[in-house]
């Protein structure tokens, strides 16, 4: 399991104070939320497995907290601080549910075994731009690209690069781009997301060491691994910034948005937004579209925009 003991965890360079509360007791950021208890850090770095007050809506890793010490390392949580941010998804009876709270980064991670499924990732990176945090690719085992074999050549993901997202080789086994990877992670909250067996935990552990988080040992016949990632967990990075490592999904669902939301979602599609001869031009088969005309031009992709209709139309891909 990779469960944050308390000793496990780096202590933060610098500390944010969480917003005024009317509640009472004192601040804290929740670390991982095992569902029976809590573990809220307080302002000295140390942990507390705490319980949650009824009628509270369930805490997530990054939430900022008021809590109350009961006994010696255990205490109540109050109340949750207003988030900045959620990352969230829906689930398979379409309810919303809250993944992380207050990050700034979504880290979508990527490998060429399991092979990657770029509807997931557009799927990702729309829940990125909705939640306002900024979505960054991280194709991890770099060692394994293979230029002649389709599929595990990441040759369709270098479109994300060519639309602007910022992406990230890595190869957690022979320690490569970890640097620029903890460059990108200082002094922000982030959160690993992607399919299961890709290296979230693997990078974790490249950029802390002394974690040592069970990893997966991945089964050629399930392609699953059988340490996988169970919890959602935020750890302190050396340099400053919390990183928050997340169990792996084969899907991941948006739940209902809203068309024009959806549309807003495709980083590319921006400049063409509102230029539609109909106001509420859903970008699919009316006439007089401005996507589709930048998609005559080649400026936006077929593959993105079937992507975006297979959403609009309800679709999750699976
Ligand atoms: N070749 C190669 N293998 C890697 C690399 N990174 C991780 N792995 C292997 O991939 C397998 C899965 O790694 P994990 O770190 O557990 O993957 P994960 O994304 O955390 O998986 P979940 O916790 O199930 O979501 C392990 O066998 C790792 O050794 C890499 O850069 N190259
Ligand atoms: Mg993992
Ligand atoms: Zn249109």
């Amino acid at each position: 399991m990779s469960a944050a003991t308390p000793e496990a965890v780096e202590k933060p360079a610098t500390r944010r104070r969480a917003g005024a509360s009317s509640s009472p007791g004192q601040n804290g950021l929740v670390l991982v939320n095992y569902s029976k208890s809590v573990l809220v850090e307080d302002d000295t770095g140390s942990v507390y497995r705490c319980s949650t007050r009824r009628n509270l809506p369930q805490v997530v890793s990054g939430d900022r907290v008021t809590w109350e010490p009961v006994g010696a390392q255990e205490g109540v949580i109050n109340a949750i601080e207003p988030r900045n941010t959620v990352l969230q998804r829906a689930d398979s009876a379409n309810r919303i549910r809250v993944l992380a709270a207050n990050i700034d980064q979504i880290l979508i991670v990527a490998a060429p075994h399991p092979v990657h499924d770029v509807f997931l990732i557009d799927r990702y990176l729309v829940a990125a731009e909705l939640a306002g945090a900024t979505p960054l690719l991280v194709v991890n085992k770099s060692d394994l690209l293979d230029p002649r074999a389709a599929g595990t050549s990441g040759d369709d993901l270098k479109e994300y690069a060519a639309i602007g997202y910022v992406t990230l080789m890595t190869s957690a086994r022979e320690n490569v781009g970890i640097d620029d990877l903890a460059q990108a992670l200082a002094n922000r909250t982030s959160i690993l997301v992607g399919q299961s067996g890709v290296g979230k935990s693997s990078l974790i552990n490249r950029l802390l060491p002394e974690l040592d988080i069970l990893i997966g040992k991945l089964s050629d016949a399930s392609g699953k691994g059988c340490h996988t990632t169970t919890t959602t967990t935020l750890y302190h990075l050396s340099h400053g910034g919390d990183l928050i490592d997340s169990p792996g999904v084969r899907d991941f669902r948006l739940g209902e948005t809203a068309p024009a939301d959806l549309a807003r979602g495709f980083r590319e599609f921006r400049p063409y937004l509102g230029l539609c001869r109909f106001q509420d031009c859903r970008h699919l088969s009316e006439p007089g579209c401005a996507v589709k005309e930048a998609l005559r031009k080649g400026v936006i992709s077929e593959r993105r925009l079937a992507s975006y209709a297979q959403l609009a139309n309800g679709g999750t891909g699976t």
